[in-house]
């Protein structure tokens, strides 16, 4: 055996790396950046990862940071053998994989009784949405079952490809992207069998359902029915097989890298696992398939400018699916319900009113479906009573996936929300990683060259703070009385925030205009790079309006999932709901405190190239990956501290036996037995300090 570290691990063993664990090609460049020489070269850094790269080895350390590149193809690294290699076994004993970050976390979690979170970021496409599989799938095989619940594994797997059909999409970045952003909480028993899951999700992309960009795709769920359903089931959906035939499919219907037909039988299935009875899943595809309805609800225009519509067909196959009253539907697709001194109003909608209000009871069920949805898998995942109960307690890991930071042709307020989520997902890496730790170091008084970061508090402050932030600026914006449209929005912007280093628009300082940027358009300057996004479509989408009188038809279907979704209540309270914006930063708020409280493990995703291909290592791409990550900073702050702490008197009670002077008791201060130990240990002065 031959030593190539000296760190030490979390339960106190010395980190081996052991010639016999690690074949000659485990050791293609270094497994742990620590090890680097060269270890403040962005150039070595990025050298190491393409040569592991080239040899299928994907993932590396940084100390105890996992950094993944996306192979873009199926390697062999994942069976149950490799898993077993990876059970109990330390860090650096075994070649960097995400199932040591899963084991690693397990055990932590285990030993240590403290609740474990794995962050899991990077760009759209960089794999995080495969890492977190991945992570739950360790769990699955390895941990003990409990009799109780043998099936919670399956259950917690198979809620995967449900929410994936329903919550992903082909988008220009990546041919699964996540359309929300998902935290799942797996519960473990005292024994350390997974015992019950949660799963909150944040905003879903609705715009989809009505809206895609060129070549982009709306939800897999549409075209995986429409593709798989049998001819019976599309007869009583009154479906054509073809995606074309429906307005909201856009144009792009099929997928080389995956089959519809086969994920329809794989979400099927799932379905059924996770406990879905066949009623609700026919109840869940006639609201599937009512969304297509919808979309070819078309509209004409009379004389007078009065709306009708001229597809009644759409008509009656809504009112059968959606079980609602088709009159009463027709009337609200066209009028509006208004109340103004106390007195009900009906007043008609014009051609583009019609539409939009269209478009927004689609996105409405597609939207509250989608929670439905979660509601019930989580019912499906919850922890029996008996072991809630048991007062034994219980631990959890919680898994972050997200969706990552994303730069399109037309960005809009859907990327403004997903890219401020990642702003604070980032800062929490530096609060966590980089700032503590070197606060650390002053607090116990040890010597520390200070590590420059970018600390993107000032993009996170830029878009939520209290009353001059975006997110406030747009809430006014959508409640100020009297004309208000995403123009005076982007006014506005200019006024309070015009000057802002992350924030431009095309007006310049004096008064000229900056020619490159529209004048619909605000530009933020992100930790991961620069965002143009156009206002076109902000208010509305912040407002997301339904109007009453849909509300009211929505809420007497006899679909149960929609009479769920649609309250009655929410009809008769007039009290505006919050706006989309807010909502979105108030749920981020409360996941930051929720991982907070947790012991975190980071998993940082790299895309290695813009064509999804294998083998392909786009050096400029991952440079500007490793700078935004912040990779170097994590390196250099890793480097310049010491990776094993402990309590003086924790040490000593573990280590004592190693020394005669210190076995069986040291009855002097406990810093000076502390220093007996390591100076008999032969540890020379630089490999150590003692804190306060
Ligand atoms: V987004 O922010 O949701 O748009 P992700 O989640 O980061 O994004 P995802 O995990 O979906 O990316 O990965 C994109 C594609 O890369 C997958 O569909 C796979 O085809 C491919 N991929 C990612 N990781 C792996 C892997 N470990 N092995 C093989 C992978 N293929
Ligand atoms: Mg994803």
């Amino acid at each position: 055996m031959r030593y190539q570290g000296r760190e030490v691990d979390v339960e106190g063993r010395v980190r081996l790396v052991m010639e016999s664990a690690l074949t000659a090609r485990d050791r293609v460049g270094v497994q742990d950046f620590v090890l680097l020489e060269n270890y403040n070269s962005e150039a070595t850094f990025i050298e190491n990862l393409r040569r592991r790269f080239g040899e299928n080895l994907i993932y590396t350390y940084i100390g105890s940071v996992l950094v993944s590149v996306n192979p873009y193809k199926e390697l062999e690294i994942y069976s149950k053998q490799q898993m077993e290699r990876y059970r109990g076994v330390s860090f650096y004993e075994i070649s960097p994989h995400i199932y040591a970050v899963s084991d690693n976390t397990y055990r932590a979690m285990r030993t240590e009784r403290k609740d474990q979170c794995i962050l899991i970021s990077g760009e759209s496409g960089a794999g995080k949405t495969e890492t977190s599989k991945k992570i739950l799938l360790y769990y699955a095989v390895t941990c003990p079952t409990n009799d109780h619940m043998a099936t919670l594994g399956d259950r917690l797997l198979q809620s995967n490809p449900v929410l994936e059909a329903f919550g992903n999409a082909k988008t220009f970045r990546n041919d699964n992207s996540s359309r929300f952003g998902k935290y799942m909480d797996v519960q473990f028993d005292f024994r350390g069998a997974p015992v019950g899951g949660h799963i909150l999700n944040y905003l879903l992309e609705k715009s989809r359902v009505v809206h895609q960009n060129h070549g982009e795709r709306n939800f897999h769920i549409f075209y995986q029915l429409l593709d798989g359903g049998d001819d019976d089931l599309l007869i009583t959906l009154d479906l054509e097989r073809n995606p074309q035939s429906y307005h909201y499919l856009g144009n792009c219907p099929r997928l080389s890298s995956v089959s519809d037909k086969n994920n329809w039988k794989v979400v099927m299935k799932a379905l059924s696992v996770v406990g879905f009875s066949e009623e609700e899943v026919q109840k869940l595809l006639n609201i599937i398939a009512s969304v297509l309805h919808l979309g070819n609800t078309q509209f004409g225009e009379g004389e007078e400018g009065e709306t009708y519509i001229t597809t009644e067909t759409q008509i009656t196959n809504l009112t059968k699916l959606l079980g609602v009253d088709g009159s009463a539907l027709g009337e609200a697709l066209t009028h509006k319900k208004l109340t103004a001194n106390g007195e009900e109003m009906i007043t008609p909608l014009n051609f583009e009113q019609a539409v939009s209000a269209r478009d927004a009871l689609a996105k409405a069920v597609y939207g509250r479906t989608f929670t439905w949805l979660v509601e019930k898998i989580n019912q499906s995942l919850a922890l029996k009573d008996e072991i809630f109960h048991s007062g034994k307690g219980c631990s959890v890991i919680g898994l972050l996936d997200i969706y990552g930071f994303e730069v399109l042709q037309h960005n809009s307020f859907e990327q403004f929300c997903i890219n401020y989520c990642n702003e604070k997902l980032q800062q929490l890496f530096i609060e966590l990683t980089l700032r503590s730790e070197q606060e650390e170091y002053e607090t116990e008084g040890i010597a520390w060259e200070t590590v420059q970061y970018f600390d993107n508090k000032i993009i996170c402050d830029l878009i939520e703070e209290k009353h001059k932030g975006i997110i406030s600026i747009l809430d006014e914006e959508c409640l100020r009385p009297g004309e208000t449209c995403d123009v005076s929005f982007l006014e506005k912007l200019e006024d309070t925030l015009g000057g802002h280093p992350h924030f431009v628009t095309h007006k310049l300082a004096n008064g000229k205009t900056r020619r490159v940027m529209g004048r619909e358009e605000f530009r933020l300057l992100h930790y991961a790079g620069e965002v143009n996004y156009n206002v076109n479509g902000f208010l509305d989408k912040n407002n997301d309006l339904l109007n009453r009188n849909l509300k009211e038809v929505m809420c007497q279907s006899d679909n149960q999932i929609l009479s769920h979704c649609f309250r009655r209540e929410e009809v008769i309270d007039q009290k505006r709901p919050e706006m989309a914006a807010i909502q979105f930063k108030n749920s981020l708020t409360k996941l930051m405190e929720i991982l907070m409280s947790k012991e975190p493990s980071y998993v940082r995703c790299i895309k290695p190239n813009d064509a999804k291909q294998p083998g392909r290592f786009d050096e400029v791409l991952v440079r500007h990956q490793v700078k935004y990550l912040g990779l170097m900073e994590n390196l250099r702050v890793r480097r310049a501290g010491f990776a094993y702490r402990r309590r003086f008197e924790a040490f000593l009670q573990r280590y004592k036996p190693l020394c005669p002077e210190t076995w069986p008791n040291w009855h002097g201060r406990l810093s000076d037995g502390v220093s007996t130990l390591v100076n008999h240990l032969g540890y020379k002065a630089e490999e150590y300090k003692l804190g306060r």
